[in-house]
C-alpha cells in the first residue's frame, strides 16, 4: 500500500485540546510574526529598499516561507480574505525580488550579489529555497493559485541547472538540509520528476569523497563568509563534517550526528526518498538510524539535541536535564520523520513517538497564549528559563505555526489497498476531526471524536452519500501508553485484526455506522536507560501521550528535595484551570501535610517563572507503577 498525508483540503480539526491551538496560530501567531517581519526587516530586506545597518538575516526567507505555509494550511480549511491578502502581498514581494534567472534570495540579492552559490555550507541559501518551495506548494494546494508556485519553479530550474553532477556544475549541496525533502513534496505536487531527482542528487551526494564542504572552502581560499550563519563564527563546527551529516554517504551512516534540525529535515527526504523510489538500502539506513537515535539520543519528552554547542547530538545516552537544548524545531523534525517512516513501513511505533513529541517537547514551545516561545526546551529549570516572544534567529515560531495548521494531515494517512484498490485510511492520532474522501463514486465522511489526551475514549461514525454502503479499510493505530483496545459498535464487540500495531477493521460500511473506541491509560513512571546518568535514580511520570512536570509554584521546593513516593498512589484531577486550558493534573500525598503536583510537561513555565523537573528522585527503589 503507498499512502499519503490525507489533504488539508479533507480535513478539519475538531478538537476540545487542539482547536483552540490551532486557532491561536490564526489570531496571534500569524499575526504577531507578520508584525516581526515588518519590525524586523524581512519585508525590507525582501521588498529591494534595505537600508538599516547591517545586512539581512541569512536565512530571513525560509522565515516568509514557513509563514506562507502556515497561513496556506489555515486557508486549506476555509476562505479567509484577509489573509489571503496578506499572502498576495508577500507573493508580490518575493515576485519583485527574483532575478531575471530566476535567483531568488534577499541576503545575496541586497547585500551579495556576487556570492551567491559559494559558500553552500553556511549559507542557508538553497535551505531558503526549501521553505519558500514548500510555501508555494501549501499555497497551491490549499487554494489552486500558482503564481508563487511559478515563482519558485523557475528558481529550483536555476538550481537545477547549477548543481548536479555534470560539467561545469556544482557537485554540492547545502550545509542545512530542507531543499531535499521539499523537492520531494514539488515532485509530488506537480509529477514532475525532475524535482525527485534533484532531491536525490542532493542526498546521494552528501557525504561523497572528496568532501564538497572542502573543496569549497579551498576554492574560496578561506573560511567561510558566514560563519555559519550566526553572529561568532563557530570554527570548530565549519570543519566537522558530522555537524552537517556530511561524513559518510547516507547508506554508511550509523548513527545520527550533529546539528539535530539539519539531521531530522536530511533524515525526512531519505525517507521520503526511500518511498519513491522503493530503494532498500536507503530504508534499510534510515531504519537504523531512527533505531538508534529515539533508543540513545531522545529525550523522553521527544526532544532532540543535548548541546547548545552544536544545536545537536553528543554522545550516546548524554542527556542532560538542565541544559538540554532539545530545540523545538528538532522535536518537529522528528514529527516530519517518523510521519514518512510510518508510511514507509506501515508501523505504528512511529507515530508513538511522533505523539510523545508532538503534545510535550513540540507544544512546550508556545505559551498558553501563543504569544511566546522557548527556542530549546530543557527537562529542568533552576526558574531562569522563560519564553521569549522572538529570536534573532527565529526558526521556531514559524515552524511550530506550520505544524500545527497541517496536524491533519498527520492524523490521517490517506491509500489504496495494492492487492484490491481499496481505500485504506489510517489513523495515526486520535485527534477530534472529520475526513472527507471520495470513492466508487460515494462521498465519505469519518468523523472522530475524542477525549484524548485526557481520556482514552474516542468514536468513529460514517456518513455516506451516493451509495448505500462502502467498503474501505480502517487502520487504527494502537499507542503504545494503551493498557488494551477495545472497539465496539453499540454493546457488540467489533473483531479487528492486528497488523504493524494497528488496529484494522476492513468492511462494507453505512451510513451513519458508529464505531466505540476504548484505549484506557493510567498514570505511570518510566525509567529511563540505565546509561543516563542525568536520569539516574529518577522517574518520569507520563499519563497517556503526556509526560508530567513538577513545577515550584505547586511544591515544595527545591524540588530535587521532593521525592516521588513509591507507596502511595497518583490521583488524576481532571479539569484543573491553567492558562493553558482545563488540564488533568496528577498529585500524590508526600506525607499529612504535603503533596506532589504534576502538570503536563507542555503547560510548564505559564505562571510565576520557579524551577521545574521532569525527571523526579525516588524516596525508595522500586519497579514502574501504575495507577489511574
Ligand atoms: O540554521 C537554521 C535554523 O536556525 C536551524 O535549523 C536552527 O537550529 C537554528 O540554528
Ligand atoms: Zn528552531
Amino acid at each position: 500500500m503507498s499512502a499519503r498525508p490525507a489533504p488539508l483540503t479533507q480535513v478539519r480539526i475538531d478538537d476540545a485540546f487542539w482547536t483552540p491551538r490551532i486557532q491561536q496560530v490564526r489570531e496571534v501567531m500569524l499575526p504577531h510574526m507578520l508584525a516581526q517581519f515588518g519590525s524586523v526587516g524581512h519585508l525590507e530586506a525582501l521588498s529591494g529598499t534595505w537600508s538599516r545597518k547591517g545586512s539581512p538575516h541569512i536565512f530571513w526567507d525560509s522565515d516568509i516561507g514557513k509563514w506562507i505555509e502556515a497561513a496556506s494550511n489555515v486557508l486549506a480549511t476555509g476562505p479567509d480574505a484577509a489573509l489571503a491578502a496578506q499572502i498576495e502581498e508577500l507573493v508580490d514581494l518575493l515576485e519583485g525580488a527574483q532575478q531575471p534567472d530566476g535567483y531568488l534570495n534577499s541576503f545575496f540579492t541586497t547585500t551579495a550579489p556576487e556570492l551567491r552559490f559559494t559558500d553552500l555550507r553556511d549559507s542557508h541559501e538553497l535551505y531558503c529555497a526549501g521553505h519558500l518551495i514548500e510555501g508555494a506548494v501549501a499555497y497551491a494546494q490549499a487554494t489552486g493559485r500558482e503564481r508563487l508556485l511559478g515563482i519558485v519553479i523557475r528558481y529550483v530550474d536555476l538550481i537545477g541547472r547549477t548543481f548536479g553532477p555534470d560539467e561545469g556544475q556544482i557537485r554540492g549541496y547545502d550545509g542545512h538540509q530542507e531543499i531535499e525533502l521539499a523537492l520531494v513534496k514539488l515532485w509530488r505536487h506537480t509529477g514532475e520528476h525532475r524535482f525527485l531527482d534533484l532531491a536525490r542528487f542532493f542526498v546521494d551526494e552528501r557525504g561523497a569523497e572528496p568532501s564538497f564542504f572542502d573543496l569549497e572552502v579551498a576554492a574560496r581560499g578561506g573560511p567561510g563568509h558566514f560563519g555559519l550563519g550566526f553572529p561568532g563564527t563557530k570554527t570548530e563546527l565549519e570543519t566537522n563534517h558530522e555537524y552537517f551529516q556530511s561524513h559518510a554517504p547516507i547508506r554508511q551512516q550509523t548513527a545520527v550526528v550533529g546539528h539535530a534540525v539539519r539531521a531530522m529535515y536530511f533524515l525526512s527526504a531519505v525517507a521520503d526518498l526511500a518511498l519513491a523510489d522503493r530503494d532498500e538500502s536507503l530504508a534499510a539506513a534510515n531504519r537504523e538510524l531512527w533505531e538508534t537515535v529515539t533508543s540513545r539520543r531522545m529525550y523522553v519528552t521527544g526532544g532532540l539535541g543535548s548541546s547548545a554547542e552544536n544545536e545537536g547530538f553528543t554522545s550516546d545516552f548524554d542527556l542532560p536535564n538542565l541544559t538540554s537544548y532539545a530545540e523545538t524545531c528538532a522535536a518537529i523534525g522528528l514529527v516530519l520523520w517518523a510521519e514518512r517512516n510510518a508510511r514507509l513501513d506501515l508501523d505504528s511505533g512511529y507515530f508513538d513517538i511522533a505523539e510523545r513529541a508532538l503534545y510535550n517537547a513540540v507544544l512546550a514551545g508556545v505559551s498558553a497564549d501563543g504569544s511566546d516561545f522557548f527556542y530549546d526546551n530543557p527537562l529542568a529549570s533552576d526558574g531562569s528559563r522563560v519564553r521569549s516572544s522572538w529570536f534573532g534567529v527565529a526558526c521556531c515560531p514559524p515552524n511550530l505555526a506550520r505544524l500545527l495548521t497541517s496536524l491533519g494531515g498527520f492524523v490521517y494517512s490517506v491509500g489504496n489497498a495494492d492487492t484490491d484498490g481499496v481505500e485504506v485510511i489510517t489513523v495515526n492520532l486520535l485527534v477530534g476531526s472529520s475526513l472527507r474522501f471520495e470513492s466508487g463514486g460515494a462521498n465519505v465522511e469519518l468523523r472522530l471524536r475524542s477525549e484524548l489526551p485526557w481520556e482514552g475514549l474516542a468514536s468513529f461514525e460514517v456518513r455516506i452519500e451516493g451509495a448505500d454502503a462502502l467498503e474501505f479499510e480502517l487502520r487504527l493505530r494502537v499507542p503504545d501508553w494503551a493498557d488494551e483496545l477495545q472497539i465496539s459498535a453499540g454493546a457488540a464487540p467489533v473483531p479487528f485484526e492486528l497488523r504493524g500495531g494497528h488496529a484494522i477493521i476492513r468492511r462494507p460500511f453505512s451510513d451513519g455506522d458508529r464505531l466505540e473506541v476504548h484505549v484506557p491509560f493510567a498514570a505511570r513512571l518510566e525509567r529511563a536507560d540505565p546509561r543516563v546518568e542525568a536520569a539516574a535514580g529518577r522517574v518520569a511520570i507520563v499519563r497517556g501521550p503526556l509526560v508530567y512536570a513538577a513545577e515550584a509554584t505547586d511544591n515544595v521546593h527545591p524540588l530535587d528535595d521532593v521525592p516521588v513516593p513509591m507507596t502511595s498512589p497518583l490521583e488524576a484531577h481532571d479539569g484543573r484551570v491553567h492558562p493553558s486550558g482545563p488540564v488533568t493534573i496528577l498529585t500524590a500525598d508526600l506525607d499529612a501535610d504535603t503533596t506532589l503536583t504534576l502538570l503536563p510537561y507542555f503547560s510548564w513555565g505559564n505562571r510565576a517563572p520557579g524551577e521545574m523537573r521532569v525527571w523526579l528522585p525516588v524516596s525508595t527503589s522500586s519497579s514502574a507503577r501504575r495507577t489511574r
